[in-house]
């Protein structure tokens, strides 16, 4: 039987030290967070750099180099570099490290969108850093800007210049139609890893009606050229990547979508929610993907074929 493709994002931009002791921000830290996450299941890595001072989300690539050799050394596990790092950053910024390191594996958002995060302020009562509360209450004017353009140049980079495959992040019908779109064109090719984003304020909801329309249309655009996988924000994590396991699809974890291992109680580690899902999809009567057999399904180049 095909297994299920555990993926795991670990620190991500969304979060603020002052909301998780827990959340990773040093380089040692997010790596051995992220060596915690590989040995309890996780065959893809996927991740965010944060300035190790501050735990500001960072583009530096020396934040990046700073923990990706040290991941590459103690596992096996697919490194994935997300090139949304944070709407605050610009496309330049966002493409320094995965440029650098030629990762096997990208996030590619397939859209513009709002991204707001100012709701989780009102829940803070007290902040550690400055520069937490402004970057989130300042969320409610800012754009995510991936436009077709920038989608093209992120895919001729990474994807035609340095082989690196895709993690498609999906937040909505339209994003589908994007991808679609780039397929028309001829710039990606299957199989499409469709990541299905639910939760974030500006994108679909984390409703179970809006997860199998998106699957049904996933099958109308795409036919048998894609899988799909899925992540949820907060509370809806787990629920939501349960019906994903069921429902033929991969699941993606970890500290950058939420912060907690069950309602109202913060995960200690990347590696408790790895372990949580693959607990779930055992039980589920289904097996937890290798790093190789995820290679194999992908179709990816290899870590000897990356810079890191
Ligand atoms: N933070 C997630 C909702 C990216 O890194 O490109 C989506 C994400 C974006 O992982
Ligand atoms: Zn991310």
């Amino acid at each position: 039987m095909s297994g299920i493709l555990i993926t795991c994002a670990v620190t991500g931009s969304i979060h603020t030290p002052s909301m998780s002791p827990y959340l990773p921000v040093t380089a040692d830290e997010i790596a051995g967070q992220a060596l915690g996450a590989a040995e309890a299941g996780a065959a893809v890595l996927h991740l965010h750099a944060r300035d190790p001072r501050t735990g500001r989300p960072s583009a530096d690539p020396d934040h990046f180099m700073a923990f990706l050799p040290r991941i590459r050394a103690g596992c096996d596990a697919v490194l994935n570099l997300s090139t949304g790092g944070s709407a605050i950053m610009s496309l330049d910024e966002r493409l320094a490290a995965p440029r650098l390191a030629a990762p096997e594996m990208a996030s590619l958002n397939m859209g513009s969108m709002n991204f707001a995060l100012y709701p989780a302020a009102e829940r803070i009562e007290t902040w550690r850093h400055d520069w937490e509360k402004p970057f989130l209450e300042g969320t409610d004017d800012l754009v995510f800007k991936n436009t077709p353009r920038d989608i093209a140049r992120i895919l001729a980079d990474l994807g035609q210049e340095r082989g690196a495959r895709f993690e498609f992040e999906c937040y909505d019908l339209g994003h589908l139609y994007m991808l679609r779109h780039f397929a028309d064109r001829g710039l990606v090719r299957p199989p499409y890893f469709i990541q299905f984003v639910f939760g974030v304020l500006g994108g679909m909801g984390p409703d179970p009606e809006n997860l199998t329309h998106m699957v049904r249309m996933a099958d109308k655009l795409f036919g048998h050229d894609f899988e799909f996988s899925v992540l949820a924000a907060g509370r809806h994590q787990m629920p939501l990547v349960t019906m994903a396991a069921s429902m033929g699809g991969h699941v993606r974890v970890g500290l950058e979508d939420s912060l907690t291992i069950a309602r109202g109680q913060l995960a200690e580690s990347n590696a408790q929610q790895v372990a949580k899902v693959r607990r779930i999809v055992e039980e589920l009567g289904r097996r937890v993907m290798t790093p190789d057999e995820a290679r194999e399904m992908l179709g990816l180049k290899g870590a000897d074929a990356t810079a890191i």
